[in-house]
């Protein structure tokens, strides 16, 4: 999908040798946050990372070690460097110096830099045309051939040609700008998010010197300079800064894997801690959500630790392996790759996706870790020790937990007072309802068909319990109603025979809070009840997302695109209505035929609905969205989402809730930052029932 264009794109852009695509500069002034995210504080401080990434290139490429920032008077930035120098001469397709070319046409980046990798610590990598085009000023000056060269612009339109001012000794490039005002919500440059980013930079490039001085006070300058010799393996160290270290040399390999063509870099070190601190980059840019070069990584770890721990005599029993889990505790690990074509994939774009990352990382680190523990021994016992430590806390929470499921807490126990049981004794016809909330309850309960279907309310509630372990929640009192309702009971004494329906259907509203305790169901389920899936009794119901409403004439659509359809048919089916009545010499009257719509609009529509009015043609359609469950009442729910004659539910498949499972971590981790990511992404889409 996008993936795949943006690698289309890329392949052509630097496949063809030359600079393609070209285009004028006003989309950029425009539409400013296409190109840079926003234009807040963000995009501001993308336009220097920009420029930055433009000198990176060119050091990576071999020209070049110094970069030197410095914040001026008025929020002018200039940022040096020691590169090649921006080519001044004509461009022989365009007719205009390339140094102009670069400055003033988009997409015109792509060859330039001499090969190798293209860092981007920005966005998209748009290059230095997009931060000259909301840029009140911006000046380039050129070191080449002996001479200084230098071209303004103001808002990205060249102030004359590119002209010599003098001679020069060396080469290099320097871009002084001045950011827009009237595009930007503020232009104060925020010094110390400039020192983290070059901080970061500098770990990731290792051998870069960078400088950076705060002038905007002339009187009182701040001057900070980064260089780490250790690349990563400073990065790691600066993380654990502070912290008591099991192995006191930070381990540590850069090579070059010439099968996957790509550099890999990778440092750890392990502390007393007990959370993981892992951080990936693929040519400097951060990927929270990991990719294959984490994977790699991980994988080796695991299988090297149990190797060594197991060699040495440490793993005596033959089943007493250790887990990833336990050899992630008090983990602080740089990964950073640096790979011709990345392919970024995931909820945020930022995850790695091509699959020889994980390879090379597997044959780098794989080869280097082992000769590391082999020659460190004490750096290997004392994370070999943490990790056994580890694995002992994880058996002992485990035999805790099988003692509460298999002291029988859920023999015995009436069922509970919350549930609307259904009369018949027959599991093989009986279905139990999960509803969330009690008004949606309140709904099911007097709409079901009290023969066959039982309801259960449970309270959103339960979710609050943020970072509550699985285990935890069993003890949770809705939780426990559910399970005694199962009847099959749980853990050791886990019995499907005893299961009293056959139908478990989950039915949630259509927003964050419905896909979140969706999601938790699912995972316990998965984790509690995998027999109950793989026998295909777990089901998600589909209540319809918006009831479209046209005269006397109404449909419930269940997505919006259904939505879109069904308006169109409900106008065309009125209009011909509407001519067949006129044709047999009857009067169109419009004015009863809109007082029936609203009259019809006043009852469907509950008190917190959210209704949408759409006029095509002097017809009116009401749409009306269903934010909850509670604001069906209950006919309207039978007869849409739990009338056995006319619903579609989904089936829940063993894939599905494992899925359920991995988002289960990152919404219920102690890790905020994805928690909130994933939020985030899933507001929007949840109507179309990503589990
Ligand atoms: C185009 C071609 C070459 C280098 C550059 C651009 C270049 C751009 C920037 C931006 C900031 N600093 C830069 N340094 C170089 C290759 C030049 C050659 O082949 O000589």
């Amino acid at each position: 999908m996008a993936t795949k264009d943006e690698k289309k794109t890329k392949a052509t852009e630097y496949g063809a040798g030359q600079i393609q695509v070209l285009e004028g500069l006003e989309p950029v002034r425009k539409r400013p946050g296409m190109y840079i995210g926003s234009t807040g504080p963000t995009g501001l401080h993308h336009l220097i990372w920009e420029i930055m990434d433009n000198s990176f290139d060119e050091s990576m490429a071999g020209f070049g070690t110094e970069i030197d920032l410095h914040l001026l008077p008025g929020n002018m930035i200039s940022v040096t460097d020691k590169g090649r120098g921006i080519p001044v001469d004509m461009h022989p397709q365009y007719k205009i110096s390339t140094l102009e070319l670069v400055l003033t046409k988009l997409h015109a980046g792509g060859k330039f830099g001499g090969g190798g990798y293209k860092v981007s610590g920005g966005l998209h990598g748009v290059g230095a045309s997009v931060v000259n085009a909301l840029s009140d000023y911006l000046k380039a000056e050129v070191k080449r051939d002996g001479q200084l060269w230098m071209q303004e612009f103001k808002r990205g339109i060249p102030q004359g040609k590119v002209k010599a001012i003098g001679k020069a000794s060396g080469t290099g490039t320097t871009i002084t700008f001045q950011p827009d005002k009237t595009i930007f919500e503020t232009i104060d440059f925020d010094f110390d998010t400039i020192i983290e980013h070059l901080r970061r930079q500098a770990y990731l490039t290792k051998g870069i010197k960078l400088t950076i001085s705060d002038e905007r006070v002339p009187e009182v300058k701040h001057r900070y300079g980064f260089y780490f010799e250790g690349g990563v393996a400073s990065y790691v160290r600066h993380i654990n800064r502070g912290k008591e270290a099991k192995n006191a040399n930070v381990f540590y390999v850069a090579k070059f894997n010439a099968e996957a063509d790509m550099d890999v870099e990778v440092a750890l070190q392990y502390t007393e801690e007990y959370h993981e601190s892992v951080h990936c980059f693929a040519n400097n840019i951060t990927n929270p959500e990991g990719g294959t070069h984490l994977v790699g990584f991980r994988t080796v770890l695991t299988r090297e630790l149990n190797t060594y721990a197991r060699n040495k005599g440490y793993l005596k029993e033959k089943d007493q392996n250790l887990t990833g889990e336990d050899v992630r505790e008090g983990l602080t690990a740089v990964i950073s790759v640096k790979i011709k074509d990345p392919q970024f994939e995931g909820q945020t774009k930022a995850k790695l996706g091509n699959p020889e990352a994980r390879t090379a990382v597997e044959a780098v680190f794989g080869e280097s870790f082992r000769i590391f523990l082999e020659e460190h021994p004490r750096d290997a016992e004392g994370i070999i020790g943490k990790c056994l430590l580890a694995a002992q806390a994880r058996r002992a929470a485990r035999a805790a937990r099988e003692t509460v499921l298999r002291k029988g807490a859920f023999d015995g126990l009436s069922l509970p007072g919350k549930l609307a049981d259904c009369s018949s004794k027959d599991p093989s016809i009986s279905e139990l309802y999960i509803v969330e909330g009690d008004s949606a309850g309140g709904s099911a309960k007097q709409g079901r068909d009290r023969e066959t279907q039982a309801i259960l309310p449970l309270k959103g509630k339960i979710l609050n319990v943020e970072r509550a372990r699985l285990d935890k929640m069993l003890a949770n009192n809705e939780i426990k109603s559910l399970i005694i309702a199962l009847g099959t009971n749980i853990g050791e004494g886990f019995d499907i025979k005893e299961l009293r329906y056959h139908r478990i259907v989950i039915m949630t509203d259509a927003d964050v809070d419905g896909a979140h305790i969706r999601t938790l169901l699912l995972t316990m389920f998965y984790r509690h009840f995998a027999e109950l899936i793989h026998a295909g009794h777990i089901y998600i119901a589909q209540p319809p997302l918006y009831r479209v409403n046209i005269g006397k004439n109404f449909k419930y659509a269940f997505s919006d695109e259904e939505k879109d359809k069904l308006v169109k048919e409900l106008i065309e089916e009125s209009g011909k209505a509407k001519a067949a009545r006129a044709a047999k010499g009857g009067k169109v009257v419009e004015k009863e035929e809109e007082e029936e719509t609203e009259t019809l609009a006043v009852e469907v529509g509950a008190e917190e609905s959210e209704t949408e009015e759409v006029e095509v043609g002097g017809v009116r359609v009401n749409i009306q969205r269903y934010k909850g469950l509670g604001e069906m009442n209950p006919d309207q729910l039978w007869e849409t989402t739990m009338d056995p004659k006319t619903r579609v539910m989904k089936l829940v498949t063993v894939d599905d809730a494992k899925r359920a499972d991995e988002i289960f971590d990152i919404l219920m981790g102690a890790d905020v930052a994805p928690r909130k990511r994933f939020i985030q992404t899933h507001a929007k889409t949840v109507k179309n029932l990503d589990i």
